[in-house]
């Protein structure tokens, strides 16, 4: 797809619309399939406290976090094997970060309305050099970008449905948090809210 709006933002290269609708509610249906093996989960820290997005994964690896801490995994709680990665996913990591390897693991956010994701990095994988790619499903959300280091000036910006980032280079280790989603802002979705899915390679 064209990327007349692509722009950069602390190193952060956002495709504004990347995805036109008809690719934006096949990747819905992608989520339903993923979320039919393997349910959504309530993610609570090590301190007990639940994380107010729902999560599941696909591919190799999930990203999970429960009392023992937040690990990758190779399975689902239940037991069962994330379901793979679907091929419509894998072709905008191609087509967007052809240099890079291909990722090992698919998070699936679920933001309901009043859903929040605070401040932080993500840095359990183990090849820091390899982007991260994430796709905006639904409703608006603010994005918040920090820096390398905790606290500093940050900045934010609205993220569209169909919209999809790309974190690289020395983006790749910025603080990042989503501050709020805007309920109404689509109609993609059967309900208000946002979904997110963000491919990492992992090993
Ligand atoms: C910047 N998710 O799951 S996607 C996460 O919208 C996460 O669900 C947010 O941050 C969401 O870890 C933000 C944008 C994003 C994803 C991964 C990054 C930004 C990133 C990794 C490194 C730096
Ligand atoms: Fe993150």
């Amino acid at each position: 797809m064209a990327d007349w709006a692509a722009k950069e933002i602390r190193g952060f290269r956002i495709h504004e619309r990347h995805l036109d609708r008809a690719a934006q509610l096949a990747l819905v249906e992608d989520v339903r399939g993923i979320a039919r093996a393997a349910p959504f989960l309530v993610p609570v820290t090590r301190r007990g406290t639940k994380m107010s997005v729902r999560m599941t994964s696909a591919g190799a690896f999930g990203w999970i976090t429960d009392r023992r801490g937040y690990r990758y995994e190779p399975k689902h709680p239940s037991g069962v094997d994330w379901p793979p990665i679907p091929a419509r996913v894998l072709d905008i990591w191609r087509d967007l970060v052809p240099e890079a390897r291909m990722p090992e693991s698919c998070l699936v956010n679920w933001y309901r309305p009043e859903a929040r994701m605070g401040m932080h990095q993500d840095r359990d994988e183990a090849d820091m050099t390899q982007p991260v790619v994430s796709v905006s499903l639904g409703d608006d959300a603010l994005f918040r970008i920090g820096n390398e280091e905790r606290g500093g000036q940050t900045e934010s910006v609205w993220l569209h449905s169909g919209d999809v980032v790309v974190m690289g280079g020395t983006a790749r280790r910025r603080h990042h948090g989503i501050d709020r989603i805007k309920p109404g802002t689509s109609d993609l979705l059967d309900a208000p809210g946002r979904i997110n899915l963000t491919l990492r390679v992992v090993t």
